[in-house]
């Protein structure tokens, strides 16, 4: 049989990776080829990627990974890079966790009514939108020289080729996109004065980027012609791509810094409930949307741990598991937890806000954020289960947080429902698996998830005990 190679940039928000996926029609290997951090740099104007490291990484992890058929990249979601007239960056993309738009969308929805901006683009609120980022940077120089928009996959695949495009799944996170006609959302643009012509066109998974130039291949040490295939570049898209499911009553939780819980649909949910309970409408692969609540996610322990001086994960973890469950818990949700620092001490303090016990060790401050995530993928769960009007059976875990076994079961636990986890690179996977079908290798969706389910080793937890003290634990989160 025909064995292709594939590149998948997988860039997150605390590290970027270069994978080489392997693929005939009955097998599917994943090797990684290099992996790097990704260093936000706090500077004098705030919290700023460094883009360059990030191109650096890629272009190592290409020269690592050798002969492939082609290349995708995936990263995460709303941050971009300004390009002036000449096609140079102007300056370093800010980190959606800056403070910039602290307020900004209450002024953005004097001028376009919440209720109005969801109606028209279904995306949920975040502080951090694409729209809301725009709004913010309104009068700056920096936009004012700016010619040209590229989101950071977009950006990177620009550098790898010399072509410039708009990735529709990761443009759907701007808050810019009518998830109906799946083109931008034109009059929600007019009406907050923002000129989608900074945008490149359009373009799909599964469509063709442009070539690496010669420069990139000089660089790389590879031999050209290699093709670089526009993915699901939005990482949760690609990760929602690899979910193996194998019918449509599912769920998924995508789990790494963030949660990324909810369904796959194929129709945006606009209700005024479903804004209130705020879920968002993301495309996702061939006309699907990832109807789906952002959750804190690991983040909120990556965070702890950090402050805690880096001690080891796994003793912290057992340690976790002896602490009684349901003692204390979070709003996961919150966007409170967003920004970076001092984490321990903002999760008890939002413990003793709601009159709970206040957790004071680093395994007691570990279970509360790990029963608290449990809680609030049951939540999102159920809520999108109803919202939508679709009953699941099972819920599916993938992404890095899949490692995390205690976070797996306590999810079961929380949903009452069966947890199949893995793969843990989804992300990766996914974005191997648009460029397979681009090389004619996989079929449909379908089939892209029953490869999956054929090659990647996947791990069961039942729910344990009943679902009623997790309700009582949420109801004393809402101060009931
Ligand atoms: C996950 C993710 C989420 C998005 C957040 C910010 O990596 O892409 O989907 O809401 O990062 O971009």
């Amino acid at each position: 049989a025909r064995v292709r190679s594939y590149a998948a940039v997988d860039l997150g928000a605390s590290s970027g990776r270069v994978m080489v996926g392997r693929v005939d029609p009955d097998s599917l290997e994943l090797s990684e080829a290099h992996r790097f951090p990704n260093r936000p740099v706090r500077t004098p104007e705030g919290l700023r990627w460094d883009v360059l490291a990030l191109y650096d990484g890629v272009l190592e992890g290409l020269r690592a990974a050798g002969r492939v058929d082609s290349v995708g990249i995936d990263s995460w979601a709303v941050d971009y890079g300004l390009l002036d007239a000449d096609g140079a960056l102007l300056g370093n993309p800010v980190h959606y966790r800056d403070a910039r738009t602290e307020g900004v969308a209450e002024k953005v929805w004097a001028s376009l009514p919440a209720a109005e901006l969801y109606a028209a683009t279904g995306l949920q609120y975040a502080p951090f939108n694409t729209l809301y980022q725009l709004t913010a940077a309104a009068s700056t120089a920096q936009l004012a020289h700016a010619r040209r928009l590229l989101l950071i996959p977009d950006l990177l695949a620009y550098w790898l080729t010399g072509v410039q495009g708009t990735e529709l799944t990761n443009a759907s996170t701007t808050q810019l996109i009518d998830p109906r006609t799946r083109d931008w959302a034109y009059g929600v643009a007019d009406r907050l004065g923002i000129d989608l012509g900074l945008f490149a066109p359009l373009r799909g998974p599964g469509e063709a980027a442009g070539f690496l130039t010669p420069d990139v291949l000089d660089a790389t040490g590879l031999t050209g012609p290699v093709p670089v295939t526009t993915v699901g570049s939005h990482d949760t898209a690609s990760a929602v791509a690899a979910v193996p499911a194998t019918d449509d009553r599912f769920a998924y939780i995508s789990t790494g810094t963030w949660s990324l819980a909810g369904l796959e649909l194929t129709e945006p949910v606009l209700t005024e409930e479903s804004r209130a309970a705020n879920f968002t409408n993301e495309l996702g692969l061939d006309g699907t949307v990832r109807y789906l609540r952002n959750i804190m996610g690991l983040w909120l322990l990556q965070e702890s741990v950090r402050a805690w001086g880096d001690p080891d994960l796994g003793g912290l973890l057992l340690d976790a598991a002896k602490v009684p469950a349901l003692r204390s818990v979070v709003d996961a949700g919150d966007a409170a937890f967003l920004a970076p620092g001092r984490m321990p001490e903002r999760i008890a303090e939002a413990c003793r806000a709601s009159g709970q016990p206040v957790p004071e060790s680093p395994a007691q401050i570990t279970r509360c954020i790990l029963d608290s995530l449990a809680l609030a993928h049951r939540e999102a769960v159920a809520d999108a289960e109803r919202l939508a009007d679709r009953p699941v059976d099972v819920v599916h875990m993938v992404g890095g947080g899949t490692r995390n076994a205690l976070l797996c079961q306590l999810t079961a636990d929380a949903c009452g429902l069966p947890v199949v986890a893995g793969p843990t690179e989804a992300s990766a996977l996914g974005n191997v698996l648009v460029q397979a079908r681009a090389d004619g290798l996989v079929g449909d969706l379908a089939g892209m998830r029953a490869l999956l389910v054929r090659t990647q080793p996947l791990t069961r937890y039942e729910p344990r005990g009943d679902t009623v003290r997790w309700r009582a634990a949420r109801a004393r989160l809402a101060g009931g």
